[in-house]
């Protein structure tokens, strides 16, 4: 009754972005369990374009990144760049496995294995570089058929807007590890190429 009421409620307040799916049996059980609802067509096109951009970023930082760049560190015991980037890739693979392990198909892995318990990462940028689209995509066409089937593997994640800001979130911060790598090997991004090629791409150009 408690969660009846809670339904209820989530649907006067949140009708402007989020609808219950028009089946009758479906709008029951969103009733019964309000977690259930799902975004709108339009909320969820967004969500999956602000994916999007943000692997668009990443892909821009490539642009800084040439062959000797690639082995800077952020730190004297970090990751070299390349091997951010092949890190980057093998997560978004990793947490695919736990959520839509269907989407694996098709892309390759950014680590190869060299001993029985040793992996090396890829050094290849252009390699790396499509690796990476690939899996972005995987990502984005992952988080659109969960948020519009309602079906996902539930053991890592509670709804699919979780894992994909999980990505996100982890991505901003390697972005920085990078960024600090190349500000440290005397290639700092500047401000105007953040602007044009990072912040602009979340904003109106005119805004403060
Ligand atoms: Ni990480």
């Amino acid at each position: 009754m408690v969660q009846a009421i809670a339904g209820d409620a989530k649907l006067a307040l949140g009708d402007r972005f989020f609808y219950p799916r028009t089946s009758f049996l479906l709008h029951i059980r969103q009733v019964l369990y309000c977690h259930a609802w799902v975004p709108s067509k339009e909320m969820q096109d967004t969500l999956l374009d602000s994916w999007d951009r943000q692997a668009k970023i990443i892909d821009n930082l490539f642009d800084l990144v040439t062959e000797d760049l690639k082995h800077a560190k952020p730190s004297e015991d970090g990751m070299p760049i390349y091997e951010q980037f092949a890190h980057i890739h093998n997560t978004r693979r990793f947490w695919l496995s736990k959520f839509s392990p269907k989407h694996l198909e098709g892309y390759g892995r950014s680590f190869v294995q060299v001993g029985e318990d040793d992996w090396k990462p890829v050094d290849d940028l252009a390699q790396l570089r499509d690796l990476l689209k690939a899996s972005a995509k995987a990502v984005h066409e992952a988080t659109d058929g969960a948020l519009s089937s309602g079906e996902w593997e539930k053991g890592a994640y509670e709804d699919p807007v979780y894992f994909l800001h999980h990505m996100v979130w982890h991505e901003g911060y390697h972005f920085a590890l990078v960024s600090l790598a190349l500000r440290l090997a005397g290639a700092e991004p500047s401000e105007e190429w953040e602007g044009e090629h990072v912040w602009g791409l979340w904003r109106f150009e005119e805004s403060p």
